[in-house]
């Protein structure tokens, strides 16, 4: 490794990734929001480079990034729920003598599943052990969101030593290279695993 052909970072799928069917869910923390943001923004980039409507990108964020998991598994399992919902409606209306309203059940199907999560934060870390333990329960917890819930969940946690790692990462450094924004790589991943199939 490290030869000229090197190529560090993720290469491109060669599946040919279209979202515009896919919902997904990106949740952020408020904690180092001057870093988050760009980092939201660069995942809604790429989102949109894959053909993903802005209307079917829902944005909730949270104190900091221990709550991510939490908000990520509650907010997912909401939407399966209101999927459930749907389809018991759409069932009752095509029982009962009504005619069934299309409008009402074209406009629900929006409300349907995430198909993948983000999970966007930033860890700094700082004098004391709380970076290492924030860091490891936010990772494991990410983790459960997507096996427990099966929607594919995405890693967007930067954990860095200082301020101006961060930054590099979130194509925001203080110098002339200004870094790569890994939000970018974080909406690929989503669509890629939204649309993973045999
Ligand atoms: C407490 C804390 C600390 C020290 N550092 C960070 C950080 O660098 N990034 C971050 O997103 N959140 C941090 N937090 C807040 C915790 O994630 C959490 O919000 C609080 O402990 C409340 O549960």
């Amino acid at each position: 490794m490290g030869g000229d052909d090197f190529h560090k970072g993720v290469k491109e799928s060669s599946n040919k990734l279209d979202g515009g069917n896919l919902k997904i869910l990106i949740v952020h923390t408020r904690w180092n929001s001057e870093i988050v943001n760009p980092l939201v923004d660069g995942a809604k980039t790429s989102l949109a480079k894959y053909g993903v409507k802005s209307e079917n990108i829902v944005v909730r964020d949270v104190p900091g990034a221990y709550e991510l998991p939490g908000a990520a598994m509650k907010l997912i399992r909401q939407s399966q729920q209101e999927s459930t919902n749907l389809v018991s409606s759409i069932v009752d209306d095509l029982l009962s003598t009504q005619t069934p309203s299309s409008q009402t059940a074209a406009e629900s199907a929006k409300s349907g599943p995430f198909d993948a999560v983000i999970c966007i934060g930033v860890l700094i870390k700082g004098s004391t052990m709380h970076f290492e333990y924030i860091a490891d329960a936010v990772s494991h917890g990410i983790m459960r969101v997507g096996l427990d819930t099966g929607v594919p969940a995405v890693f967007g946690v930067l954990t860095c030593l200082t301020d101006e790692q961060a930054m590099q990462r979130a194509g925001t450094g203080r110098g002339e290279d200004k870094g790569h924004n890994h939000g970018l790589d974080w909406g690929t991943a989503a669509v890629e695993m939204a649309l993973l199939k045999l």
